[in-house]
């Protein structure tokens, strides 16, 4: 089934950091849903792990040159 990875992200400092990130994810095969909070600085993603690991869409985040921190 689905799950849910919910992150804490460093690097935005405007809207366009924000829809940058949700479109990076987005676009990943398997993740079906990414929403990204500027003012929190937080991401949550609904993926399927069969399809795309946590790992995938941290590296993307990293790849667009924003950090991530697994939130507890
Ligand atoms: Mo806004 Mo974000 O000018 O990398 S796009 S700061």
């Amino acid at each position: 089934g689905l799950e849910s990875l919910h992150l804490e992200l460093g690097g935005m400092h405007c809207a366009a950091c924000s829809s940058r990130i949700e479109r990076v994810t987005g676009n990943l095969d398997g993740v079906n849903e990414a929403s990204v909070n500027l003012a929190a600085n937080t991401g949550s993603f609904i993926f399927d792990p069969a399809l795309v690991s946590r790992r995938d869409i941290r590296q993307a985040i990293s790849g667009a040159g924003f950090t991530s921190e697994v939130q507890s």
